[in-house]
């Protein structure tokens, strides 16, 4: 029998009932908007790109830090997805930094939360493929929990989806991405209800894109030096 999940999937954006303040919106952008964005980001030349151990990665906005950033203006091209996250109510005022995230079959994210440099709602548009993404409650050490965190369930994420974390799913939950080769489709998946419920099945993952637009509320202004 299906195992039955309490999201609904009657709306646009689906609410995840298991954790509050977690947001999924399929198809945000089309597809036309999603190739546009692979170009421009493709199109930055090799040295924009930071190598990681697990991902490869562009910063975009300046470097966040808990004394202020100093911030840099995004380019058009993000400054458009930024604009319509605020208009549509998802920040109070635009964010002003973007993470883009590189992966390869294999390669992930550790579980993490993104602290409060931030403020508190981060939104991750997915490019080119679809992945798993794991949530875990966080929990104080005690006799009856093992480690600091407890499964909390996944969300399949889909090329052009929006993902919103924010309320209790920013503050009180850590998400990740297994370094896993592949992920099985399939009921145990928080939001398969809105995925076309196909049969449950192995899927072999494929390279993906992911923008993660956040506000860095304290911020020193790039004071732009003339030349002499
Ligand atoms: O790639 C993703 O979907 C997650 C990115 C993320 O968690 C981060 O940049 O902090």
């Amino acid at each position: 029998m299906e195992k039955r999940n309490e999201t609904t999937c009657d709306k646009q954006q689906i609410k995840i009932q298991q954790i509050p303040g977690l947001v999924y919106i399929p198809e945000y952008i089309d597809i036309t908007l999603e190739e546009y964005l692979l170009t421009q980001i493709y199109n930055q030349s090799i040295a924009k790109w930071k190598k990681l151990a697990n991902r490869r990665l562009q910063n975009w906005g300046g470097i966040p830090h808990e004394k202020g950033m100093i911030s840099t203006k995004l380019p058009y091209w993000l400054q458009n997805i930024a604009t319509r996250l605020q208009q549509d109510g998802f920040f109070p005022t635009t964010p002003n930094h973007v993470l883009i995230n590189e992966y390869l079959p294999g390669q992930g994210i550790e579980p993490h939360e993104d602290g409060p440099i931030y403020y508190s709602c981060a939104a991750i548009l997915s490019l080119e493929s679809e992945i798993v993404m794991d949530f875990y409650a966080k929990r104080v050490k005690s006799e009856t929990a093992e480690g600091t965190r407890e499964y909390a369930g996944s969300l399949l994420l889909q090329p052009r989806s929006l993902l919103i974390m924010r309320e209790s799913a920013y503050v009180d939950y850590l998400h990740g991405i297994q370094e896993s080769f592949y992920f099985t489709k399939g009921s145990w998946l928080l939001n398969y209800c809105c995925c076309g419920k196909e049969e449950e099945r192995q899927v072999d993952r494929k390279k993906r894109v992911s923008l993660t637009f956040r506000l860095v509320t304290k911020t020193i202004p790039n004071v732009v030096r003339l030349g002499k």
